[in-house]
């Protein structure tokens, strides 16, 4: 099998409904910061994949103004789960021996031009461009990427490699028609109003076109929330959205008319008894009312994929005995489905792990609605059922009292069903419970497994208290919302060094799992000429993301054979946090010490913790578990010879005198650190040399000698309303380290 169909396999597999492949050649037109070997310059393919927003939610959605978007908010789930493809195909690509650089589904990196990319509003590279690159897709006359399957209801995502693939032919055909309607819909007037002609896209010898708009107008309801329903000014620029804000709030996301509106000629029908927008052609037409039988296994076998706890079908009588009337969500609907995931009592109220349930039951719907989709049915996956509904949809299944549900409505007629339960403690007598939950937490997607005793951790948290004693952290929230002025609300805590008794009370053993993410963006991050740090920012969340969803499947085969577990990121609590554009990050010191405990890493002079096969691009989490697992052996050795990079590279000088300590009699050394220094660094994004400055945020202070309150709510004061909500930071101490990026 050549590699490139391999790439297409696995992108399918991992269900990508799209996957073509630009050439590097296609890109010589493109802006130098933007373009792919700009991020990695050995590139020479482009790997571009797509999902297609599920019918119902684009024709169900945005009504009766734009500014409710309803199903549409299926647009989350898409982006998330076209991270998880990008970062998995970037690890597939490694794993066959070439670099790869994952991105992001959607950000918005720099808002305003950055030296010389004159382009607003820019990510790391365009999907939309990519899209048409790689042969899958037209643009419409908004800048949408159209495809001859789906029109532009797709979103896409894309990694850049060193292999090279085999690339796709462009497309032919000619996909927008300028039906108007795109224009006719827009409400912000961005495809009307301040037009400065077309945007001219030349790739291998053709020329594509779409209309060239004002961004800022563009982005006025969409990205800034204001109301579509006030006079927008004559000129939308930054200064007029910011007094917009001031002046009258913001009212909220919007789903954008020109995607709303917009289909292919030969893919768009009218029924202005279902809905105002235009309805999408099916492949398959009239199926038969009940799904075949294996559509109903892919459907229960959806929700153990992702983990939930299983799905509930919802019969149109069932509906009805619940007084609840699907129509009211799809008009067509006869029945639903529920996915769901109970948050057991010894989870933390940790929302990075009710977010990681959220994702399983969108994905799962998600999922299930395209399955049924592609059989010809009409889907909507929703969320705003009323709470007592809920209750009586769900009442006397097992889904009963579950936090984490999606639902969707169908026009299949689904039958009743009993709830499948998606996780059993399956434990071969011969392997052990241990081998089970290795071999559970690598299908997962793990790629490091150990056990630590619980006690072992204990003993070094009584190590460790002395070294913390007395010593505080400042802890900065920002009382303001987006596109406004930073305003600090600061509280002064105590590093309070914890241990897994802290977790879950009683515990025995410490699991700790490790994730390893390409080492591509850490090697490029800010390098010139791309000079990002996005993709290096996305490598870091995607992969904590995804390895708290892993962590809870090994916590729910626990708890299926009787045993108590629950999620830590930082079991002792040596670590801290990273700023980042999805939201505070456990930072690179985080679950070092379960880490070393479970014979995973060593430790590295700067206290970040490395493995043998990945350096250290990898994160780690723990979970603690009353169950007695055999416990791994050490493997603690001097990762670092003489070299002091971390040490000498820090822009903030947060490094201290080294902690020593004993752990099972084997020495560990690591530098101490000035928590208040490097937070002002890695979590409050001041100076612009750890990559906010690259990334065009104009701020750019540095610590005085005492990191005070009053010191940080003056720095965080001065960060600028626009840039404020998408801090981007690569740590020097990473960035240098030879076992990281290894850059001089
Ligand atoms: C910034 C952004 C926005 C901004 C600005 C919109 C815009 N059109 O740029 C705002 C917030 C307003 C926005 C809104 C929406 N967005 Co948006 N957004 C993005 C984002 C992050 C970047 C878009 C981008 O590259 N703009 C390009 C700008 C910076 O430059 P430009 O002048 O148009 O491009 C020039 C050069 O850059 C150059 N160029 C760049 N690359 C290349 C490559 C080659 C080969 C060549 C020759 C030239 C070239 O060519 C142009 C001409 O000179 C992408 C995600 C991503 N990474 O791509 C999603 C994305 C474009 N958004 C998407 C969507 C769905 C939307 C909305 C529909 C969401 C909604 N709520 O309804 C609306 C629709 C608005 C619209 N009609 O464009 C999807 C589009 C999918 C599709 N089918 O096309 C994307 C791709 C996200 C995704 N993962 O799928 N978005």
């Amino acid at each position: 099998m050549s590699l490139t169909n391999e790439v297409k396999e696995h992108a399918l597999s991992s269900g990508a409904d799209l996957v073509g492949i630009a050439g590097i050649d296609r890109y010589e037109n493109a802006p130098v910061m933007m373009r792919p070997q700009g991020l990695l310059p050995e590139a020479r393919s482009v790997v571009v994949m797509a999902l297609h927003h599920p019918d119902g939610c684009i024709e169900m959605g945005g009504d009766p103004h734009p500014q409710d978007i309803g199903p549409y908010t299926v647009q989350y789930t898409m982006n998330s789960m076209l991270d998880e493809l990008s970062f998995r195909m970037g690890r597939f690509l490694e794993d066959a021996g070439w670099d790869a650089l994952p991105i992001v589904s959607s950000n918005i990196w720099r808002y305003r031009g950055y030296e010389g990319l004159r382009e607003h509003f820019a990510p790391d590279v365009s999907h939309i461009h990519a899209a048409v690159a790689a042969g899958l897709a037209d643009f419409g006359y908004s800048g949408l990427a159209m495809t001859p399957e789906y029109g532009p209801r797709n979103r896409f995502v894309q990694v850049i490699t060193t292999a090279r693939l085999e690339a796709t032919p462009l497309l032919q055909e000619t996909l927008c028609d300028d039906c108007g309607l795109c224009r006719k819909h827009c409400l912000s007037g961005a495809l009307t109003e301040e037009i400065d002609g077309w945007n001219e896209v030349k790739i291998s010898g053709r020329t594509f076109r779409y209309a060239n708009k004002n961004l800022w107008r563009c982005a006025w309801g969409e990205h800034f929330d204001i109301d579509l329903d006030l006079e927008l000014p004559a000129r939308v620029d930054e200064e007029t959205i910011l007094d917009a804000i001031e002046e009258h709030g913001q009212r909220g996301g919007e789903f954008g008319s020109c995607l709303r509106y917009c289909l292919p000629k030969h893919l768009r029908y009218f029924d202005r008894s279902y809905t105002t927008a235009p309805r999408r052609r099916k492949e398959i037409e009239n199926p038969p009312a009940r799904p075949r039988r294996k559509v109903m296994e892919q459907i229960n076998g959806v929700s153990s994929v992702y983990g939930c706890e299983g799905a509930i079908m919802l019969s149109s009588d069932k509906l009805a005995s619940c007084g609840i009337d699907p129509s009211k969500f799809l008009p067509d609907a006869r029945s639903g489905a529920v996915v769901y995931f109970h948050l057991n009592d010894h989870i933390p109220e940790s929302g990075r792990i009710r977010a990681a349930c959220q994702d399983k039951a969108n994905f799962a719907a998600y999922r299930i609605a395209r399955i049924l989709e592609d059989e010809g049915y009409s889907v909507v996956c929703e969320s705003r059922i009323a709470p007592d509904d809920l209750d009586h949809m769900l009442s006397g299944t097992d889904a009963e009292g579950a936090v984490s549900v999606q639902t969707v409505f169908t026009s299949a007629s689904l039958p009743d069903s009993d709830p499948t339960s998606a996780v059993t403690c399956s434990v071969r007598p011969d392997k052990g419970l241990k081998h089970a939950l290795h071999d559970r937490a690598l299908r997962s997607g793990v790629d490091l497994f150990g056990v630590a005793p619980a006690d072992r951790l204990t003993e070094i948290a009584g190590k460790l208290r002395p070294v913390y004693a007395n010593r505080t952290v400042l802890n900065a929230r920002d009382r303001n919302r987006n596109f406004q002025p930073f305003d600090p609300e600061i509280t002064e805590e105590p590093i309070e060094i914890k241990t897994p008794e802290d977790t879950l009370p009683g515990p025995e053993s410490v699991i700790v799992l490790g994730l390893h993410y390409n080492s591509a963006p850490v090697q490029y991050a800010a390098e010139p000429p791309a000079k990002t740090v996005g993709p290096y920012v996305f490598s870091r969340y995607e992969s904590q993301f995804l390895l708290t969803r892993y962590a809870l499947d090994v916590v729910a085969m626990l708890e299926s054979g009787g045993y108590r577990a629950a999620v830590s990121f930082d079991p002792l609590g040596t670590g801290g946090y990273t700023a980042s554009v999805r939201g505070n990050l456990y930072d690179k010191f985080s679950c070092r010490f379960a880490a070393i405990s479970a014979g995973l890493a060593t430790i590295t002079r700067s206290g970040i913790p490395a493995t043998k096969n990945f350096g250290i691009n990898q994160v780690f989490v723990a979970v603690v578990t009353d169950a007695e697992l055999e416990a791994d052996d050490l493997e603690i050795y001097d990762s670092c010879g003489d070299c002091q990079k971390c040490l000498q590279s820090c822009p903030v000088g947060a490094f201290r005198n080294p902690v020593q300590l004993e752990v099972d009699g084997q020495p560990v050394t690591f530098a101490d650190r000035d928590y208040r220094r490097c937070d002002w660094d890695k979590r409050y994004f001041l100076p612009a040399e750890s990559g906010f400055g690259v990334m065009g945020s104009p701020v750019d202070l540095h610590p005085p000698d005492e990191v005070s309150t009053e010191e940080l709510d003056k720095g965080l004061r001065k960060h600028d309303p626009i840039t404020k909500g998408r801090p981007s930071i690569a740590e020097k101490c990473v960035v240098v380290c030879p076992l990281g990026a290894g850059r001089a």
